[in-house]
């Protein structure tokens, strides 16, 4: 293995990631890019960075609930200026991730962080994990309660072999824990999940009991700020003593 793919995965772990694996772009080319429900365009490779030659997954473990809180901005905002949301574990991420697109950039090379790409299939193909029943990512050691982030780079790097099992088996308890019956076996109903209501509060294609349990379930610890539903992560066995 090259020294700089060794040296980022290094240090990748010393900034308290998890697991960390390459790929390079040809291998994410059919991935399910563009908008996702009404909530996020997920972009290709090179309208994140035009020269990405190599493309590096970190996971980070998200081992409390409060890590999930959403903090939005104000009811009564109207400047867009001033319109600021902010997700804690990607603000966490973030600032971990900038250590190491620093230390590439001090190199020479190009780089940005991004979770901005459909990341749980791109953590497949760097071999992080499954996606799971949940259609989450699913780590071997730590299961599914992983945030990811993507670096991108023009350094040519080692790439790591796609994750090849399924880690599910005949366990169904994500699917049987969601309140609004969101999930199918490695399918998600998007605007029955209750975190898409919350994300989209105005949105017409949330039915109204989604929105009710949404009401009832949510945890807010202040009027702007609420802590996104976990259960399907939550349930699942895989890394639960960790
Ligand atoms: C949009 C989005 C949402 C939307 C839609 C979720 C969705 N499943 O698409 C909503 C708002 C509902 C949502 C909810 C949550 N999200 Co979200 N979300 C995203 C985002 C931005 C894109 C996800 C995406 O790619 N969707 C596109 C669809 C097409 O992808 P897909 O689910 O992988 O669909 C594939 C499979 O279903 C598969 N498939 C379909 N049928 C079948 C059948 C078989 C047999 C097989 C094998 C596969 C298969 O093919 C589809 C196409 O490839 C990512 C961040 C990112 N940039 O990637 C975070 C992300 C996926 N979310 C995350 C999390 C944690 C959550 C929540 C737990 C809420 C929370 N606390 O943050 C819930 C979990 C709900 C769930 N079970 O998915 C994490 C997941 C970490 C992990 N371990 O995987 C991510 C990666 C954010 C991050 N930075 O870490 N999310």
């Amino acid at each position: 293995m090259s020294t700089l793919s060794n040296e980022l995965k290094d240090m990748a772990m010393e900034t308290g990631f998890v697991s960390i694996g390459i790929t390079k772009p040809e291998m994410l080319r059919d991935l399910p890019y563009g908008w996702v429900g009404k909530i996020r365009r997920l972009n290709n490779l090179e309208e994140e960075l035009q020269t990405v030659k190599s493309v590096i997954l970190l996971a980070w473990h998200s081992w409390d609930k409060t890590f999930n809180l959403n903090v939005e901005p104000p009811k009564d905002c109207k400047d867009e200026s001033h319109y600021e949301s902010h997700y804690f574990s990607d603000e966490i991420m973030k600032n971990k991730a900038w250590g190491i697109v620093d230390f590439l950039h001090r190199r020479g090379f190009d780089a940005k962080w991004s979770v901005n790409i459909p990341l749980k299939t791109a953590a497949v193909k760097c071999g992080v994990g499954s996606q799971g029943k949940n259609t989450l990512l699913i780590s071997p050691v730590f299961g599914p309660r992983i945030k990811l982030i993507a670096i991108l780079t023009d350094a040519i790097l080692d790439i790591d072999s796609p994750f090849e099992r399924d880690l599910c088996g005949d366990c169904d308890k994500c699917v049987k824990v969601c309140p609004t019956n969101a999930i199918e076996p490695y399918r998600l109903n998007i605007t029955h999940c209750m975190v898409y209501s919350a994300e989209c509060p105005g949105s017409t294609d949330v039915p109204e009991f989604v929105r009710k349990e949404e009401q009832r379930l949510f945890q807010r610890p202040t009027p702007n700020s609420y802590i996104e539903c976990t259960r399907c992560m939550d349930v699942c066995p895989i890394g639960k003593k960790i």
